[in-house]
Formats: structure tokens, C-alpha cells, sequence
């Protein structure tokens, strides 16, 4: 089934959990993960318990939490894993290989419980290394998404750098793909045939109402940049801050299940 729906996507994948990510898609006719960016765990056990079914995955900023306890979190963690969903730091590493390795563990222990993490390559790929070792410390596997554009105005990913990361985490087998700027479809689209078919394109930056977001933040289209060759659309407030979830995040299931199949 899964085969049928992503096509290309699913046969060139390399990634055990891409396959695991679009069959959880498919399961669920949901190409969603939410950016859970709320900073009290009883604010994410709610999140989580609303809108569960209509979301793929699971985007977490462990740092942003004020009553965060490593008891509250793995119970947190086990609801994510009950509830059918990959856990996603977005930490956003950026260190030498070694440092980032030992990121993944301290107070956070990353490492324990993530399936997948942000980073940047401006460090160049040992970066990726180090993360892949962490995993590999306490004896798990997770993928890395490497930021080839982002979504802020006035970042200062450009072209040719967005092309360097593309071009380095093809070659890694610990590089699950890339983080594509949802709010430019055609920005998105000379990703996807920069990238190919066999890595994962992800995309913060989308809102159903299109326009400018708080501080810089931009949003595109859901449908459009799924239509571009995204993957999984990235929604944060679009979501969580409105008045109820779940119909919202309903809402956006549907919006990308539809384009994907539109698409292929
Ligand atoms: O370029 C980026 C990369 C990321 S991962 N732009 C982003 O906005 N993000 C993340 O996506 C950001 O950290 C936040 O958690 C989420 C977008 O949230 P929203 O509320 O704007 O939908």
C-alpha cells in the first residue's frame, strides 16, 4: 500500500525509518508533523491526546519546556510511541562531530529517545557522524534532517550553500534528507530535483492562511508545497495555537494526503 501511494519515493528510499515514516503516513492519510512548541508538558500530554491521529510525526524542542523532567518527558516519549508517531528533535546541531555526539546525551539524553533530529552542515558532515554515533551508543538508529534552506527571512542559506548540503547528505546513509523551505514552492521544486527520490524533503513554513508569520516567519501553501516535492509538511501554530486542534490538524491531514495523491 504504502508502495502504491509514494511511488519512487518508497522503492528508492534507503532509509528504514522513511519506510516506517510513510507507512505511518499512509496509515493514517496524514503527511503532518506537528511542531509541538508548547512550553508546559500538561500543554503538550494535551496536544498530543487531540490531535494523535491526524499527525505522522512528532517535532519536539525539548529545550523550550519549563517544567521539563526526564520523568515527565520519557512518559511523554511513550504516549508519542503509543500513539503511532516518529519523535522528532529539532534541535538544529551546528558543532564539530565530537561535541554533537556528546549533545545527544547530557540532561536531555536526545539520544534515548529520538527517532529524528535537526542539523546544520556548516561544520561540514562529520557532524552527521556524531549524531549516527550517538545512536549508535546506546544501541538505536535515527535519521538526520540537514537544513538546506529555511524558512526565516533574511536567512542566509543561499543557493549555492543549499546545493553543498545537497550534495554531501546524498552521499550519507545517516542523512534521512532535508529540511526544504515550505513558504517558496519553486524554491522547493529546484530542491526536489536537486535531491532526487531517495531522501526525504520536510517543510516548516506552511499555514494554511499564506502570508507573514510572528518574527520573520514565513508560510506558503500546504497543497503547494506537497505538489513541489515535499514530504511532510511542518505545522506548528497553524495547529497548536488555534481554537481546536484537532479539527485543525484534521484539517491539514487532509489538505496534504490529498496533494500526494494528486501528485504521484
Ligand atoms: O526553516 C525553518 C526550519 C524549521 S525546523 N523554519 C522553521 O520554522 N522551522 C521550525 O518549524 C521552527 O523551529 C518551528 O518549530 C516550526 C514552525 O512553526 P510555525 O508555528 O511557524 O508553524
Amino acid at each position: 500500500m504504502a508502495e502504491e501511494i509514494w511511488g519512487e519515493r518508497w522503492t528508492q528510499a534507503t532509509s528504514d525509518i522513511a519506510k516506517k515514516y510513510m507507512e505511518i503516513s499512509v496509515k493514517k492519510k496524514s503527511l503532518v508533523c506537528l511542531a509541538a512548541d508548547r512550553n508546559t508538558m500538561q500543554g503538550l500530554f494535551d496536544l498530543i491526546e487531540e490531535v494523535g491521529p491526524h499527525i505522522a510525526a512528532l517535532k519536539t524542542h525539548v529545550d523550550l519546556v519549563d517544567d521539563w523532567t526526564p520523568e515527565s518527558w520519557s512518559k511523554f516519549c511513550k504516549k508519542a510511541n503509543d500513539a503511532d508517531l516518529l519523535i522528532f528533535e529539532d534541535r538544529k546541531f551546528a558543532d564539530i562531530g565530537k561535541i554533537t555526539r556528546n549533545q545527544m546525551s547530557g540532561i536531555y539524553n536526545i539520544r534515548q529517545w529520538s527517532d529524528l533530529v535537526t542539523a546544520h552542515l556548516i561544520s561540514g558532515p562529520d557532524i552527521v557522524d556524531g549524531i549516527q554515533s550517538a545512536w549508535s551508543d546506546v544501541g538505536r538508529s535515527g535519521g538526520v534532517l540537514l537544513l538546506a534552506q529555511m524558512s526565516s527571512r533574511g536567512n542566509l542559506l543561499n543557493h549555492d550553500y543549499t546545493d553543498k548540503v545537497v550534495s554531501s547528505g546524498k552521499q550519507h546513509r545517516g542523512v534521512f534528507g532535508f529540511i526544504g523551505n515550505g513558504s517558496r514552492p519553486k524554491e522547493l521544486k529546484e530542491l526536489r530535483d536537486k535531491v532526487g527520490y531517495e531522501k526525504m524533503i520536510w517543510t516548516p513554513g506552511v499555514n494554511i492562511a499564506v502570508g507573514d508569520g510572528e518574527m520573520g516567519q514565513r508560510y506558503g501553501d500546504p497543497r503547494e508545497a506537497i505538489l513541489a516535492g515535499s514530504d511532510c509538511i511542518i505545522v506548528g501554530s497553524g495547529i497548536h495555537k488555534s481554537e481546536s486542534p484537532k479539527k485543525e490538524a484534521a484539517k491539514y491531514a487532509d489538505v496534504s494526503w490529498n496533494a500526494l495523491i494528486e501528485r504521484d
